[in-house]
């Protein structure tokens, strides 16, 4: 039974009694209906959750062995980001928050870039001058992370309304936290959003958490989807645990607004399994039991046990799947370890178009401060 507390974050949301919720897997990966994704691309996604988990765990250790500054997972979300990105089409925007670099790589993002931003080495594509996982490619249509909670959500409106200007047929997919709707860009990004009827799919990944924050203390509805009523933006709800429930519910929102049918807010019920990054202690805030109840609703063993139902996947193909990804990961954080750092002249590099004299004399400076060794 679920404690009365546990109010109306992740936790009351995702039980299978909620009529609102849209399922398609039981907590037991049976399926309550026919889904829509095909086979083949079930496996492919439960192959790419599982990457991203180990890769989590991974650099959640290399954190911890002091060879990167920072990490931040999506631990327990992988189905609430694949399935979203599963959906897109390649004219589509993400416009992320932190925890989406699945949906990244699942759009053909190379690891290898990815990882040399999180070592902010001289490949990195932020130049080193962006944290860990702060991650952003135009030529994937994925916005840079903004760091600064609910920002992403006027620039995908933005984004989505000049597309629309240009009769442009792409949607956005803005992805935000249970926290950020509380933020002023949430709500300037829905008015603008309501009133302009852009092509914009807000998904709410709410995991339960703003780092220390649990969602019944930082909001008094029912649900997160119901503000969305009061910007007159249509809101579903969805077991965010549910790969393929998450991959209708987006197909549809981002089709609407490809559409011109304007935006959609969809409520992705999940729970943030690990730390809110390596600078955080759940255990000194939440409660053991809370987290047991969840890793019992894990998106990946629901999905697997799903597939091995369909006599899809067993257990030869499991330590096989873990010994590709594992072998992948071990040799692509090993190269980006070894390369070097960016070069301090490098620091002085897109500041101005035309750098000033006071410029120019710092990195005379630095240069200088550089070979002799103190830089
Ligand atoms: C404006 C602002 N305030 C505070 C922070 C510090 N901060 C970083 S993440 C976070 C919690 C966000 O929670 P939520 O939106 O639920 O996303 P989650 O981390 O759970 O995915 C906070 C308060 C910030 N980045 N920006
Ligand atoms: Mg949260």
């Amino acid at each position: 039974m679920l404690g009365n507390t546990e109010r109306p974050g992740g936790e009351r949301g995702a039980r299978a009694a909620d009529p609102d919720l849209v399922r398609v897997l039981d907590d037991e990966g049976r399926a309550m209906r026919k889904p829509v994704l095909p086979i083949e691309r079930r496996l492919a996604l439960y192959e790419a959750m599982v990457r991203s988990r180990r890769l989590d765990e991974r650099l959640e250790r290399v954190q911890r062995q002091g060879r990167i500054g920072f990490h931040i997972g999506s631990q327990g979300e992988e189905a609430a980001v694949l399935g979203v990105a599963e959906a897109l089409a390649p004219e589509d925007w993400i416009a992320p928050c932190y925890r989406e670099v699945a949906a990244l790589l699942h759009r053909g993002f190379p690891l290898e870039a990815h990882l040399d931003n999180v070592f902010g080495n001289a490949d990195d594509p932020n130049v080193g001058r962006q944290m860990p996982v702060h991650f952003a490619s135009r030529a994937h249509r994925c916005l840079s992370v903004s760091a600064p909670i609910g920002t992403q959500l006027p620039h995908a409106v933005g984004l989505a309304y000049a597309m629309k200007l240009r009769g442009e047929h792409a949607a956005v997919a803005a992805f935000f936290g249970d926290g950020a709707t509380s933020s002023q860009g949430f709500h300037d990004a829905m008015t603008f959003a309501g009133v302009m009827k852009v092509g914009v799919a807000f998904f709410c990944r709410n995991n339960g958490w703003a780092i220390s924050l649990p969602a019944h203390e930082q909001c008094a509805a029912r649900a997160l989807a119901d503000k969305a009523v009061g910007y007159g933006i249509p809101a579903v709800r969805c077991d965010g645990n549910d790969l393929l429930a998450v991959f209708e519910v987006a197909s549809r929102a981002l089709d609407t607004a490809r559409r011109g049918g304007g935006p959609t807010f969809v409520e992705l019920l999940t729970y943030r399994a690990g730390p809110h990054s390596t600078s955080d202690d759940p255990t000194r805030y939440r409660d053991p039991d809370e987290v047991s109840r969840w890793a019992a609703r894990d998106p990946i063993t629901r999905l697997r046990k799903h597939l091995e139902r369909e006599d899809a996947w067993d257990i030869d193909r499991e330590a096989a799947l873990l010994a590709r990804v594992d072998a992948e990961l071990k040799e692509a954080i090993a190269r980006a370890e070894k390369k070097p750092r960016p070069s301090v002249a490098s620091l002085f590099d897109d500041v101005y178009a035309e750098p000033t004299e006071a410029l120019l004399a710092q990195k005379r400076e630095a240069l200088a401060l550089d070979e002799g060794g103190e830089g």
